[in-house]
């Protein structure tokens, strides 16, 4: 059964909570780079991204990140989904810079080892961190996520669905059954 988890004003709290923190932290704007992970995390720091100008009057650089999931089917005893990085165009300039990286979930912190894989490769950003909109546990790796929408512990039979208006025709974060 479908659980709705945020409705679309819930969601849209949760992004101005995020965003403040994300100024608090860093203490203003300055040197922040947005960088969205395809496909909703671009969708997700676009907004942050004008709630930053809105808060703050700066615009800060936003870039994207093209990391998609494949099966793996090298070791076919997990079946499991490893992350690629298809472009490692961002285009942004990150050295120097306190990067953001920008997901809709963080699950086992594969895709966000791979994200910065990319960006190292790319120039040496004075810091990287992590806002996801769901944790929903599972980490497999030493990773974390530095600002975090809701927790929601999940089972390896559940999954999590967050639609964007901008592809789903609505904003609302819900967890379903496999
Ligand atoms: P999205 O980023 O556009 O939301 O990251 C690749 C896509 O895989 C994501 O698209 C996400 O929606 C989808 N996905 C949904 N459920 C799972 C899951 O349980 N594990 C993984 N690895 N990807 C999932
Ligand atoms: P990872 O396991 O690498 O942390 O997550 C892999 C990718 O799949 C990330 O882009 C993450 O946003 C997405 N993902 C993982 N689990 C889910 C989920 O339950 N729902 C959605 N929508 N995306 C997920
Ligand atoms: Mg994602």
């Amino acid at each position: 059964m479908t659980k709705e988890i945020w409705d679309a004003s819930a969601m849209k709290r949760a992004l101005t909570r995020i965003t403040y923190e994300i100024i608090e932290r860093n203490k203003g704007t300055e040197n922040l780079v947005l960088i969205g992970i395809k496909t909703r995390g671009v969708y997700l720091a676009q907004r942050i991204h004008d709630r930053i100008e809105k808060l703050e009057g700066v615009d800060v650089p936003l870039g994207q990140l093209d990391i998609t999931l494949y099966r793996d089917d090298r070791h076919d005893a997990s079946l499991k989904l490893d992350p690629v990085v298809n472009s490692k165009e961002l285009g942004v300039e990150i050295s120097n810079k306190h990067v953001i990286l920008v997901d809709d979930v963080i699950f086992t912190g594969r895709t966000i080892r791979a994200a910065m894989d990319a960006l190292m490769d790319q120039g040496r950003p004075s810091s990287i961190a992590v806002a996801a909109l769901v944790d929903r546990g599972h980490r497999e790796l030493p990773i974390r996520a530095d600002f975090v929408g809701k927790n929601v512990p999940t089972s390896s039979h559940e999954e999590i669905a967050v639609h964007v208006e901008e592809i789903d025709n609505k904003d609302n974060v819900e967890l379903k059954p496999l």
